[in-house]
């Protein structure tokens, strides 16, 4: 016979075993990063308060009132010695909110704060939000960049949509003041956008990602770079094209900022994500570039190829073979964890250093562009590791 009082009991073990769950580094193997074995964040960390009405007289069978279908896309920061990520929380109802989840390690062990982020609602028409960056300004202020998405009046289709980027800054994850939205004067839509965490010749530094519609960038040719005096009234004038798309690659059908861009002695690195189309769909993978440090548009170094694109399990969700990032943390002893997501439905960690990222960006083959200076570069290879494995005793 059901029992109310068992069924809380039984899934508040569930959900507390779920969050004290160890993780480990799995098997996967490039030197460059580490797999960890376990998502960091997915659905069944949704909070039973969350979810559940808890009181037997409202709801007798202990029903989810309000499902949690996907968390995925988180922001990262650490604020002391807690790991944090403001992760995208989509309702079974399809829309997106915010949450903070953290944790003293930034592996496992991530429990979302009692209450969701209630943004100041200052903007009727804005139907859905997601995909927070978060920059530790040299400003003082933590802001928060994020995809605001609302219904296109000017166009009948029910699908039609705009996607603007919205601005939130807060000093501790929990009081959000809402500035209004940016503006780029030559792009009509914006989406994966994040400011820098230094301003550039005095101004707020924004990477951008112009775009003609909402799902195609159009003649957006890639990632996009602008300044803005005044973060408080943001306006862009002129984006130039930071990394762009290209014929045949991992970005060819679009690209877009990814981690808020590290600084490090060699320069912006960038974790960002790019996507290619396939017979099965569009393909989105996550890779790494790097800019100047006296100008953090003009690309220095670009590897070949993807740095991290789903695997296995990964690759199966509500939007399959989609690895995603908007959240990166650099420790102290230079380890940097990022978050990426699969499938836009759970978040995973890689962890990773930052000499391995430099050396992975500065010293990797960049794209050749036609197959045969692929087979070029990859014999090159070959034939150096021949002439060294002869030369070994
Ligand atoms: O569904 C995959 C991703 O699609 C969008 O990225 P982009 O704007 O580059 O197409 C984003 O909405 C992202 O949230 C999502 O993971």
């Amino acid at each position: 016979m059901f029992s109310f009082e068992t069924a809380l009991r039984r899934e508040t073990a569930r959900y507390e075993a779920l969050i004290a769950r160890p993780n480990r580094p799995s098997d996967f193997y490039n030197g460059i990063f580490t797999r960890w074995e376990h998502p960091v964040l997915t659905r069944d960390h949704a909070p039973l308060i969350w979810r559940y009405d808890l009181d037997p007289e409202t709801d007798p069978f202990f029903m989810e009132r309000l499902g949690v279908n996907a968390v995925f896309n988180a922001g990262a920061i650490k604020l002391g010695d807690r790991y944090c990520l403001v992760a995208r929380v989509e309702g079974n109802d399809r829309k997106s909110f915010f949450a903070v989840a953290e944790s003293e390690s930034p592996t496992e062990g991530f429990r979302f704060r009692d209450y969701p982020i209630l943004l100041p609602d200052t903007c009727r028409s804005e139907t859905n939000v997601y995909d927070m960056r978060l920059t530790q300004h040299e400003d003082g202020w933590i802001y928060g960049v994020f995809c605001s998405e609302r219904k296109d009046p000017s166009d009948p289709d029910l699908s039609a949509a705009v996607a603007a980027a919205g601005i939130v800054r807060t000093k501790d994850l929990e009081t959000w003041e809402r500035l209004p939205d940016l503006v780029t004067q030559e792009s009509p839509q914006q989406r994966n956008v994040c400011l820098l965490p230094e301003l550039v010749e005095g101004k707020y530094a924004f990477f951008t990602r112009p775009m003609d519609g909402f799902i195609d960038t159009g003649s957006g040719g890639g990632i996009g770079f602008g300044l803005c005096e005044d973060i408080t009234h943001p306006v862009i004038g002129h984006e130039r094209i930071t990394s762009p798309r290209r014929y045949h690659t991992i970005t060819e059908v679009k690209n877009g900022a990814g981690a808020v861009p590290i600084k490090t002695g060699a320069g912006w690195l960038h974790i960002a994500h790019g996507v290619r189309n396939t017979a099965a769909g569009l393909r989105y993978v996550v890779y790494v570039f790097m800019t100047a440090l006296e100008d953090p548009a003009r690309v220095i170094a670009e590897p070949s190829g993807f740095l991290i694109a789903p695997r296995g399990d990964e690759r199966v969700g509500d939007v399959s073979n989609v690895a995603f990032t908007n959240g990166a943390i650099v420790d102290d002893d230079g380890s940097v964890y990022i978050y990426y997501a699969s499938a836009d439905t759970r978040l995973h960690v890689a962890s990773t250093t930052l000499d391995r990222l430099v050396d992975f960006a500065l010293h990797t083959p960049a794209d050749p562009l036609r197959s045969v200076d692929c087979v070029k570069q990859r014999r090159a290879l070959v034939e150096k590791n021949l002439a060294y494995l002869q030369r070994q005793p």
